[in-house]
């Protein structure tokens, strides 16, 4: 029997992947590197610090900075997007989301945070939802590997006390599949049937996506 739900964040619960392209378009610009919407969706679901030597690696810059001038450039990035996270507000929870969780709720359903974001705390209480997360938001800095790795699910059904079959888990990055599906965990894909098609069950959009179908689904 499903008794939770484990959340991704960005492009699931709300849209903050443009604030983190916006943040990181300017930070490259500075370090004379072109970044595009395109090359933006492989930094989707991945961590600060990946998302960086990615973009260094894109403008052939890997080796040029140390660890430390790393660190000092990442920061920059997050104080810009810090500046775009200030401004969310309820109304930017993505369609049907806010249906969701309120039907979850009155089932009594565990709800956990499966968000590679270390800014992810700020911006679920932001969106107004921090309440349904209480003791439940996976700590990032906490795991060995991110997504692909099946930890930060793993830790999510252990927050929830519940087994990861209990679970269905709710992504909308490939990288955050896999991590789903090497989890044990049902995997709900929210894009298209070609970046989703790990997924267990797929939807094109957070507007399809109801408590019912994902629970007649996981428990076909
Ligand atoms: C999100 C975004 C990623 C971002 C990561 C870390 O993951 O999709 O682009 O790099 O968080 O964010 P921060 O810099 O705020 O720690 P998710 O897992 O919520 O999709
Ligand atoms: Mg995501």
């Amino acid at each position: 029997m499903i008794k939770g739900l484990i959340f991704d964040l960005d492009g699931v619960i709300t849209d903050t992947a443009e604030y983190h392209y916006l943040a990181w378009k300017s930070l490259a610009k500075k370090l004379d590197i072109k970044i595009d919407r395109e090359f933006n969706e492989q930094l989707k679901g991945i961590s600060r610090m990946d998302s960086l030597d990615l973009i260094l690696k894109h403008g052939n810059k890997e080796n040029e900075y140390t660890e430390e001038d790393k660190l000092k450039l990442a920061a920059q990035k997050n104080e810009e997007y810090q500046t775009y996270i200030e401004k969310i507000t309820s109304d930017d929870l993505l369609p049907g989301i806010e249906l969701l969780l309120k039907e979850a709720k009155e089932k009594e359903m565990g709800m956990a945070l499966a968000s590679a974001s270390k800014n992810g705390p700020k911006i679920i209480k932001q969106l107004g939802i921090d309440d349904l997360f209480k003791g439940t938001v996976v700590d990032p800095a906490s795991l060995k590997a991110g997504k692909p790795a099946p930890e930060i699910f793993l830790k999510g059904a252990e927050l929830l006390g519940i087994e990861p079959n209990e679970c269905i888990g709710l992504e909308d990055a490939e990288a955050g599949v896999e991590s789903i599906n090497a989890a044990g965990i049902f995997s709900v894909g929210v894009g298209s049937k070609s970046a989703m098609a790990k997924a267990d069950y797929i939807v094109e959009s957070t507007k399809e996506l109801t408590l019912n179908d994902i629970l007649n689904q996981a428990q076909k």
